[in-house]
């Protein structure tokens, strides 16, 4: 299996300010096309960030004019991996990360998200946009079908036949239009981008973050369960929220009119 060979430029920047860790795409001259290193290193760091108490908030840009332009189609030819085994070696342990780690992941599309990198535009947790970006399920001009979750993702925010007409068309989605789809929560200027995303998850950084673990497990697991098994998730969960010191610490604030820290130690 092909391992992130070394590069004198990092693939992935990290930087961590006020508990938000930010993990940069860093190809800009191929608009961040993705290779094996840059995959398996934004794994790396994103589960790392997930271990580290410093980080509450993980946002994941990209460098330059784009986000992500999906593989990088330089690196396919003479391939030692099956297109299966390049995906579940790659792409999926990535998505994974992102929907499994006990932190909230933002995305914060500053360019273009094409193909495997509009997955992962729309894998984030919250999804901010700057207002030049746009995303293309670009994969059918080339013959490939939607991967790295988008035909997981896509109909369930715009519906079967829109998320059809999407990927068979690859049209090129603007932010307005990504905003009234429901592909982005929020759209900000591109002169102030970096600001407003960092202002945005130090406002996040600073909610009850094992009350939104769980509440992100909840909702994945309700994107398939009925009524009744999320309303018995619900219960197991709430249990646990309910004997964290968080919920403590925000019921006291509550009474002492103040706002709660829940960024203290428990
Ligand atoms: O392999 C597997 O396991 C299967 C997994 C597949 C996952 C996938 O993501 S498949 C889809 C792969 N991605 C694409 O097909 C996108 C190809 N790129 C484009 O269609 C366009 O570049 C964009 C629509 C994204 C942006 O267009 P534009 O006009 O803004 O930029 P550009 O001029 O086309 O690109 C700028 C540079 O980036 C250019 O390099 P140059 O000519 O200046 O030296 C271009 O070649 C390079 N670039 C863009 N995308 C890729 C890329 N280089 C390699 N791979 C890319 N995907």
């Amino acid at each position: 299996m092909t391992q992130p060979a070394p590069s004198s430029d990092p693939v992935i920047l990290s930087r961590t300010q006020a508990g938000v860790r930010t993990l940069t795409l860093n190809r800009p001259d191929k608009l961040n096309a993705a290779n094996d290193a840059l995959l398996l290193t934004l794994t790396a760091e994103l589960q790392a960030a997930g271990q580290d108490p410093a980080v509450r908030v993980v946002v994941v840009t990209g460098a330059g004019r784009g986000f992500c332009a999906g593989q990088d189609l330089g690196d396919v030819a003479g391939r030692d991996m099956t297109f299966t085994e390049h995906l579940q070696h790659t792409y999926n342990p990535l998505i994974r990360t992102i929907r499994g780690l006990d932190k909230p992941v933002l995305t914060a599309v500053n360019g273009v998200a094409a193909g495997a990198g509009a997955s992962l535009a729309l894998a984030g947790d919250i999804r901010l946009w700057a207002r030049s970006a746009s995303l293309i399920e670009v994969f059918s001009n080339i013959a490939l079908v939607p991967d790295s979750g988008s035909t997981w993702f896509l109909p369930r925010l715009v519906g079967y036949h829109r998320a059809f007409e999407l990927m068979a068309l690859a049209e090129k989605v603007g932010a307005e239009d990504a905003l009234r789809l429901g592909l982005c929560e929020h759209v900000f200027p591109d002169e102030t981008f970096g600001e407003d995303v960092q202002r945005y998850a130090e406002r996040l950084a600073a909610r009850p973050l094992h009350a939104l673990a769980l509440t992100k497990r909840a909702l994945q697991a309700a994107l398939s369960s009925t009524l009744d098994q999320a309303l018995d998730l619900e219960a197991e969960l709430q249990q646990l929220a309910g004997d964290h010191w968080e919920h403590e610490e925000g019921v006291l604030a509550f009474r002492e009119k103040r706002a709660p820290d829940f960024r203290r130690k428990g």
